[in-house]
């Protein structure tokens, strides 16, 4: 990456530029150019990396070799952080509310949130006076693929707290669409189809209702059900639903797109730990694809509320789904790039299951035992939670309870499996503490390449100073590019990464650094503007009262370092107001923001952007907006004046 931009101009050579007059500017421009004069970075190589500094970290300007992509669980945003350096690179929020970008408050992202809410969610909303609910639980972010390698399309992610899922754009690295689906409760599980495409997103609903929760009774257990979604990834609409038998805990899919699958834990039905955890076996869930939507299209489904839904459940159509037994209340659900090779962690079992998914078409088309298709099941430690792969037919296992991570071969636990006297265990690594996910450098797909290693720990007890009862997070990267796992880096986090995935830099071509000035992110936004007569790529002042209801204002205003396009407007007091701001600037992370002082209103408008946002003038008096997006030598000069006409 270099600092030229598509227009020639570097945000350096702008700043010295247009900041040329004054001393003091001149002086401001030079340090300021300090923190994007990284022109010559090259991409650091893990064998660059190991000369430069002995393994694993990437050098003061040199650019990390893997983009990782972090859910960060109760915080309710995307992170991404380069691999192996593991420095934090960009928040990127999603179902949260961002104080920096106004994700949750602009105009663009309220529609995407509202795009797609149930009935029951905006009367909740509106009777609690909110516009959406703005906090989430992100589990599990995974990239779209094409053929079973990441394509650099999208990222899809769930809210468990909310049952909803969204998606977000990997050019501009914003969320586009997010969906609430009905009928499930708590999205846990998700995963993308893998193979010809991802056109489907598969989400697992975790939490039991009845099926139609509309108040009948909370006592008659009976009526509950779990519901598997099959969402179109495309249209980000709920393709079809599943019916299943007990609950939905983490799910994957094939490599040939034939079938998906899901972990149960409350086989049982039961509503408290004791009754989930009663039996010895739960069982894993196997939907056939083809045959589920030879259903839809038979027409063997009831609509409920307005998706088609299919019934799964043990007793009913045995096309649709199977019931694999496995030990009580497994967890993880991964899916070997062998193409071949299903990995169940056994959480409560000290045991990884593993099922033959080219056996899972006899398991359909005949009545023989579910358990036919296991063909291991190493012992492998206390409370193995995920799975992930190097591609060289070896697993990695996270162990909970053991603070450990175990790398076993599969081939060997089939050979024990099979009677045979071999030790399946390759190596154990010690790591602080209690690991959950655990992800490999594209591990997850057919190009897994066995070098890299991230655990995400769910306690750091003493790994770092002190900050308080609560602690971060540690995600340690482990080299696993030689025969025993090696830790070599403590990389703290917040509040609470579940999940990770590393996409190789060569995937990510697609990512821009200016907006295209057509993007459909504000296209409703721009309809108004034309519908005002404004051209929002020419320069914009512009205080425009709405015809039809008068107490409604837009004001466009364009930007271009260091200025807004008008240095003061008026409004009436009472006034709803409606702000646009594009940014007019065409060069390389020259972001603009727009803040109105005393109004709780702020947002980031990246370089060719329109960011658009309202509120309501309820005040008289004079308020200061200005840019809070350090964005040019004279960029504290960068604002301007509302006048509020107090009511005659
Ligand atoms: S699963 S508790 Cu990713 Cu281990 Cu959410
Ligand atoms: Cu524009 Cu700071
Ligand atoms: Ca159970």
């Amino acid at each position: 990456m270099t600092e030229e931009t598509r227009s020639g101009i570097s945000r350096r050579m702008l700043l010295g530029a247009t900041a040329g007059g004054a001393a003091l500017a001149g002086g401001l421009a030079g340090r300021l150019a300090l923190g994007t004069g990284i022109g010559a970075a090259t991409l650091a190589t893990a064998a660059q990396a190991e000369g430069a500094t002995g393994g694993f970290e990437v050098a003061p300007g040199q650019l990390d070799e893997y983009y990782g992509f972090w859910s960060s669980g109760q915080s309710g945003e995307m992170r991404i952080l380069g691999v192996p350096s593991m420095r934090e690179l960009m928040r990127v929020p999603v179902f949260n509310r961002c104080s920096a970008t106004g994700w949750g408050q602009t105009n663009e992202s309220l529609r995407v949130h509202q795009r797609a809410m149930t009935e029951h969610t905006k009367k909740f909303l509106a009777a609690n006076g909110k516009k959406i609910h703005d906090q989430g639980d992100l589990h599990h972010v995974h990239m779209s693929f094409t053929e079973g390698k990441y394509d650099g399309r999208f990222l899809f992610m769930n809210d468990k707290s909310n049952t909803r899922v969204a998606r977000v754009r990997c050019d501009v690295m914003k969320c586009d669409a997010i969906l609430e689906i009905p009928n499930a409760h708590a999205i846990h599980g998700l995963r993308p189809q893998k193979w010809p495409r991802s056109n489907y997103v598969f989400c697992n609903g975790e939490d039991e209702t009845p099926l139609a929760n509309d108040g009948a009774t909370m006592d008659d257990v009976g009526t509950y059900v779990n519901i598997f979604t099959a969402v179109d990834a495309d249209k980000w609409d709920v393709a079809w639903q599943v019916i299943v038998s007990g609950n939905l805990d983490n799910c994957d899919a094939d490599y040939e797109g034939k079938w998906a699958f899901s972990t149960s834990y409350n086989s049982e039905m039961g509503m408290n730990t004791a009754q989930m955890t009663a039996s010895d076996m739960d069982h894993v869930v196997v939907f056939n694809i083809a045959e589920i939507e030879k259903g839809i299209k038979a027409g063997d489904y009831q609509t409920l509320n307005g998706v088609k839904v299919i019934d799964g459940r043990k007793g009913s159509n045995k096309n649709y789904t199977r019931y694999i037994p496995v030990a009580n209340n497994p967890h993880g659900c991964n899916m070997a790039p062998d193409k071949v090779h299903l990995c169940i962690g056994g959480k409560l079992s000290p045991t990884v299951t593993v099922i033959d998914v080219t056996k899972l078409d006899t398991l359909f088309a005949s009545d023989v035992d579910p358990r036919s298709v296991v063909v291991a099941e190493p012992e492998l430690g206390l409370g193995p939670l995920h799975n992930a792969f190097d591609g060289k037919g070896n697993v990695y296992t996270s162990l909970f309870l053991d603070s450990q991570v175990v790398k076993w071969n599969i081939d060997l636990a089939k050979r024990l499996y099979a009677g045979e006297k071999v030790d399946p265990i390759l190596d154990k690594c010690d790591v602080q503490y209690q690991p959950g996910h655990l992800k490999t450098s594209m591990g997850e797909t057919l190009e897994a390449d066995g070098k890299w290693l991230v655990c995400l720990c769910k306690f750091s007890k003493d790994r770092f100073l002190n900050v308080g009862p609560l602690k971060p997070e540690n995600d340690q990267l482990i080299d696993i590019s030689g025969d025993k796992m090696k830790v070599v880096h403590d990389g703290p986090n917040f509040a609470e990464p579940h999940d990770a995935i590393a996409v190789h830099a060569s995937k990510m071509t697609g990512i821009k650094s200016i907006w295209d000035r057509n993007d459909p992110f504000w296209a409703e936004t721009r309809k108004q503007a034309e519908a005002d007569g404004v051209d929002l790529d020419d320069e914009q002042a512009f205080v425009i009262r709405d015809k039809a209801d008068p107490t409604k204002v837009r004001v466009y205003m364009s930007a271009v370092a260091p200025n807004y396009a008008m240095e003061s407007f008026e409004v009436n007091e009472g006034d709803e107001v409606t702000m646009v701001i594009t940014n007019l600037d065409d060069i390389d992370d020259l972001t603009h923001g727009f803040t109105m002082g005393g109004h709780g209103v702020a947002m980031e408008i990246g370089p060719q952007a329109t960011s658009s946002v309202t509120f309501v003038a309820a005040n008289p008096g004079v308020y200061w907006y200005y840019c809070q997006w350090f964005c040019h030598a004279l960029h504290m000069e960068m604002r301007g004046r509302m006048f509020v006409r107090p009511k005659a």
